[in-house]
């Protein structure tokens, strides 16, 4: 079954190869759940860093209808939701964040000069980070916007934010031809997978964002490399 759809899979790909120009599109980012009502949406990434690949990184969206939300905002809407985020504050600096998911407890915490939580700004969902030069408090994000933390050790003042991106499965920040042999490995042996791909995310793989990754994501992903 799994020969099948990997052949099935790289039809699929064979037809969208030469395609140029990927962008990242919201859609494209695996967002944990969204939040909120409204016709703005922006996202917050996380990555918790531990050697800044895609394994602790994790995306959450939130809908509004004003024009625009701070930082904290932003924070505060996520954790609101009390699906497992949540995030500690001293005097405006952001010290905590932890994540729970699946009875896994992420958490990082900033304690300089060991350890800091980057603050980065992005307008095309995370593709490409701006350091922020302004706290959570100041920063204003409008429709379309995306926050980004990213814990870091006390001697890394240039690493980003790793954004998350569904059907990614040797995290190369794309979707293409070299994700179909980890996927069908992803879905058949997931130890093996997280073996060979330590820096990425099995969770790439629950394309049909129902939190497992099973059968249920091959078709889903069919779709996503046609689309
Ligand atoms: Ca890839
Ligand atoms: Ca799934």
């Amino acid at each position: 079954m799994y020969k099948k759809s990997a052949a099935t899979l790289a039809s699929w790909v064979a037809l969208m190869a030469g395609s140029a120009g990927w962008a990242y599109q919201v859609e494209d980012v695996r967002v944990e759940w969204w939040t909120g009502v409204g016709a703005n949406q922006v996202l917050l990434v996380v990555d918790f860093w531990r050697g800044n690949g895609q394994s602790d990184s994790f995306a959450f969206g939130y809908h509004f209808s004003q024009s625009q939300i701070t930082g904290f905002d932003l924070l505060n809407a996520v954790q609101a939701a009390g699906k497992g985020f949540s995030y500690a504050q001293t005097s405006g600096f952001l010290t905590d964040i932890w994540y729970v998911k699946n009875g896994v407890v992420y958490h990082s915490e900033g304690s300089w000069p060991a350890s800091w939580w980057k603050y980065a700004l992005s307008s095309d969902w995370g593709e490409t980070w701006v350091d922020s030069e302004y706290g959570a408090g100041m920063r204003i994000l409008y429709n379309g916007d995306t926050d980004g933390w990213v814990a870091l050790p006390g001697d890394d003042w240039t690493s980003v934010p790793v954004t998350p991106i569904v059907g990614d499965m040797d995290c190369d920040g794309v979707v293409g031809f070299g994700d179909i042999n980890p996927f069908v490995l992803a879905l058949s042996n997931p130890a093996a997978y997280v073996q060979a791909f330590p820096s990425c995310s099995l969770y790439n793989a629950d394309i049909n964002g129902d939190g497992a990754v099973d059968l249920g994501d091959i078709n889903p992903y069919v779709a996503l490399l046609q689309g």
